[in-house]
Order: C-alpha cells, then structure tokens, then sequence
C-alpha cells in the first residue's frame, strides 16, 4: 500500500473495505437501507470499529434478481484476520435471513469483503478472495466505496478506488 493511513493500527489491527448489499425487506427492521444500516449497528457490537460509512444508495440490479438493490460501503479495523470476519459476517448475514435458491438470488443482507490492509489473501476453506474477484469493475461497489477509501489502492491491478470507479463509469 503506497498510503499509511492504511497500514495497520497501532493496536496491530487490520482495515477493512466492506460492500453491504440488499434487495429484500426484511420483516421487522423494513427497507434494504434499514437493512444496511441495522447490519452496520450489529458489526459495530462485534470486535469491530466502523471508521467510515455511507448511506444506502439504490442501484440497478446485475444478474438475475430484478429488484433493485441498496448499497452501500464502509472501512472497519478490527483484529480479526480475514477468515474469522468472514466467519462473523455470514452470521450476521443468517441473522437477516437464510438465503435459498440459485446464486445472486434476492437476499436481504450480503456482506462481502473488498480490500484488507494486509493486501492479498486467498483460501479454500473457507472459499475467501481478497481482492473481492469482482469488485473492480462493479459500480454499485465502487461508487460507495470511493467516497470513504478514494486512495484505496486495489494490490491486482494497483489503480486506486476512484481511478477504478472513473474507469467503470466511462465504460
Ligand atoms: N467468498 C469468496 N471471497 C469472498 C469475499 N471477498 N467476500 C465466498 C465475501 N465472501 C467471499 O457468497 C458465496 C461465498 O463466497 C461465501 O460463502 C464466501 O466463502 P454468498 O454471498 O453467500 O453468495 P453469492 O450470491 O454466490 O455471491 P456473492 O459473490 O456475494 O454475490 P455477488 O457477487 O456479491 O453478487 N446488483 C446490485 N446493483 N447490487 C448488488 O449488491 N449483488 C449481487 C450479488 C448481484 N447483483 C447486484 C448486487
Ligand atoms: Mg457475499
């Protein structure tokens, strides 16, 4: 990382870039962008310091599902190494609700992991990319994302957040 705000934390923590998605009410806590807030207030009780976050915007669907979705981002540090956030992400996620059928389905709450301070990381089990192996070129991803981490610099192709979100909107 060419940046030193993002090194690690002096509590030898680790940054995180965070994309939360929904496209589906949730019965008690109403719209995906309550969804995306109520999810960012439970991470927030979990080991985890949110330094900064967005408001939900409604994007265009990609793929399957044809409802629109909520997105929105935020940068985390927490002492958790990549496999445990994951870990507690998809528990947060089941919270919201259990997700059925084919892949990129409606789903009340996606919580995927962008960037990490520790640059790349790669396992099976559990099946963990980082950088996320689509984020590069994903509007609803980037455009969050480059409000809160424009200088962000994606360790695959070394473009920074907003070098990649002005590529993504001139294509
Ligand atoms: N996994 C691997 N790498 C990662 C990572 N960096 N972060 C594995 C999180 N998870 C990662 O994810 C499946 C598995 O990917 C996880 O169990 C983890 O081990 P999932 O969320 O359970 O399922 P999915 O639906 O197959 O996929 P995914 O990849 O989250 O879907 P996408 O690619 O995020 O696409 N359109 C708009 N406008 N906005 C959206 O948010 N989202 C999707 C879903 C499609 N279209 C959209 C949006
Ligand atoms: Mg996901």
């Amino acid at each position: 990382m060419d940046d030193g705000r993002w090194a690690m934390g002096a509590l030898g923590s680790y940054e995180y870039l965070i994309a939360l998605g929904s496209n589906r009410r949730h019965h008690r806590m109403g719209s995906p962008a309550r969804v995306l807030d109520e999810a960012l207030r439970v991470l927030a009780g979990e080991d985890v310091y949110i330094l900064a976050s967005t408001p939900a915007l409604i994007t265009r669907p990609i793929g399957p599902s044809q409802r629109s979705y909520a997105n929105s981002a935020a940068l985390i540090r927490t002492g958790l190494t990549p496999d445990a956030l994951l870990a507690l992400l998809k528990v947060i996620e089941a919270r919201f609700g259990q997700r059925r059928g084919q892949r990129w389905s409606a789903r009340t709450l996606d919580l995927d992991i962008i960037l990490w301070s520790g640059g790349r990381w790669r396992t099976r089990r559990p099946w963990l990319t980082i950088p996320h192996p689509l984020f590069s070129t994903r509007s609803f991803v980037l455009k969050p994302a480059a409000t809160i981490a424009p200088r962000w610099r994606d360790p695959k192709s070394g473009l920074t957040i907003r070098q990649l979100h002005s590529r993504c909107t001139q294509a």
